[in-house]
């Protein structure tokens, strides 16, 4: 295959070491992809958290066909269709009860600036305009629009785009290598990093802060779990002084912790949820920003004639990514996928524990299906060397993992992947982890 390489400008990637030896995939079913020459690769990473059903499901590419054939489009603004609804009524029942308004989206970025969009209407409706202020954590990643850019907190992500949001400030992130290395499933100690949300409110005063996001679960920057205690903390925090607490569910919806969502699995519910990628089993773009109906109902006021949310996208509930949600939500049930990551939750522990002592291996963290191994940065190397090495290693031993933020492997396979599977992922990294100094 002669392919020409130089105008696509890749996303998130090193183009030019890219382009001397590329990585492709041409084709994918259930656990695997295939590279065009053939070459079979277990996908431990659902493609980029999102594939969590595997790949090529035969429900969902169906419901695809048929509805590009049946209704391609239909304008989502002042008009509707009925898989928009029948969508919107079936997720809530997949949701943190009291989420019940569904808004929809294309992405990730897309929820989390609706999220945040919503947050700041809903504080100037209610006469509250001067909550404007907004917070988001440390090592926090929440997409790349201009706000979810602002909110992240990861520094290479934000220093190219200046402040690309003003009024907007971070808490400290959670991760304590000092106290919880090698903790299996959440660490013990850190909930007192929570009050950090009282020095920002003693800071700005609470009246200027409209919302607090955070992922329950930081996915892109190593698989950081909550510290015991620390979401409750922050949800009695956040009610004290009026703040919105928004979780950036897009990696930890559907299934990946072994509860639908991370609310529910540790018991604290927003007052807004984003979601994304798992919501079309990563097939179609789509993004979901679940609202709870006090804040929703706030915005239904002043004359019936009037647009309540004057934000929406020409894509919001496309009729094809509803279909493929709603085959997505059929095979998540009928194979009991959104709890399987509790099922195998030991199992997954045991392995990717296993490669504690390994060289250079200074934590290894895991929940549900989902696993993270971080090693020391190499002495004057540009940081996250050591895991690149790590999943190139992988990569060309035919497993596909994902060098995380820092210096980490993260593992996120699909939510079928069974136990023989997951051995090679283990066997595959003890191996290539040996090579790598
Ligand atoms: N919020 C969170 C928590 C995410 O993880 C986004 C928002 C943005 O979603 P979109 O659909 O706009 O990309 C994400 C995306 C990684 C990785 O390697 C993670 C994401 C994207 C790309 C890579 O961990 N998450």
């Amino acid at each position: 295959m002669s392919l020409n390489l130089d105008a696509f400008w890749m996303p998130f990637t090193a183009n030019r070491d890219f382009k001397q030896a590329p990585r492709l995939l041409s084709k994918a079913k259930d656990m695997h992809y295939w590279t065009p020459d053939g070459r079979q690769v277990l996908d431990g990473t659902s493609g980029l958290w999102c594939v969590n059903a595997g790949h090529a499901r035969p429900k969902i590419v169906e419901a695809i066909a048929k509805q590009v054939g049946e209704l391609d489009f239909a304008p989502p603004f002042q008009m509707g269709h009925p898989l928009a609804f029948e969508l919107a009524d079936r997720l809530v029942k997949y949701a943190p009860e009291g989420l019940n308004r569904v808004f929809f989206t294309n992405s990730g970025s897309e929820s989390v600036d609706t999220a945040l969009k919503i947050a700041l209407a809903y504080h100037r409706l209610r006469g509250e305009g001067q909550r404007t202020r907004l917070i988001g954590r440390e090592r926090g990643y929440h997409g790349v629009n201009m706000a979810g850019t602002a909110l992240g907190g990861m520094g290479p992500n934000r220093k190219m785009f200046g402040s690309s949001l003003s009024g907007v400030d971070h808490l400290r992130h959670t991760h304590d290598l000092g106290k919880n290395a090698f903790t299996k499933g959440q660490p013990e100690h850190g909930a007192e990093l929570a009050d950090d949300l009282e020095r920002l409110v003693t800071l700005h005063d609470a009246s200027s802060i409209a919302a607090v996001i955070i992922e329950p679960m930081a996915g892109s920057t190593g698989v950081l779990l909550p510290p015991k205690g620390y979401l409750q903390r922050l949800r009695s925090i956040c009610d004290k002084h009026g703040i919105l607490l928004i979780f950036d569910e897009v990696i930890t919806g559907f299934g990946r912790l072994g509860s639908p969502f991370a609310a529910q699995h540790y018991g604290v519910t927003p007052d807004i949820m984003t979601a994304a990628k798992g919501i079309t089993n990563g097939c179609i773009p789509m993004g979901a920003v679940f609202v709870k109906q006090s804040v929703h109902d706030t915005f239904m006021q002043g004359p019936d004639t009037a647009i309540e949310l004057p934000h929406g996208y020409t894509y919001s509930s496309h009729p094809v990514a509803c279909a493929a949600a709603l085959a997505t939500l059929d095979t998540y049930d009928e194979e009991g996928l959104l709890t399987r990551g509790a099922e195998m939750h030991a199992k997954m522990e045991a392995a990717v524990h296993s490669l504690k002592g390994l060289p250079n291996v200074v934590d290894i963290r895991n929940t549900g299906m989902v696993g993270a191994i971080e090693f020391a940065p190499r002495p004057g190397a540009l940081p996250g060397r050591r895991a690149f090495e790590v999943f190139m290693g992988c990569w060309e031993a035919g497993v596909l993992l994902r060098a995380a933020g820092g210096d980490n492997i993260a593992i996120s396979p699909p939510l079928i992947i069974n136990d023989s599977q997951i051995d090679q992922i283990v066997s595959t990294l003890e191996k290539v982890m040996k090579t790598v100094d």
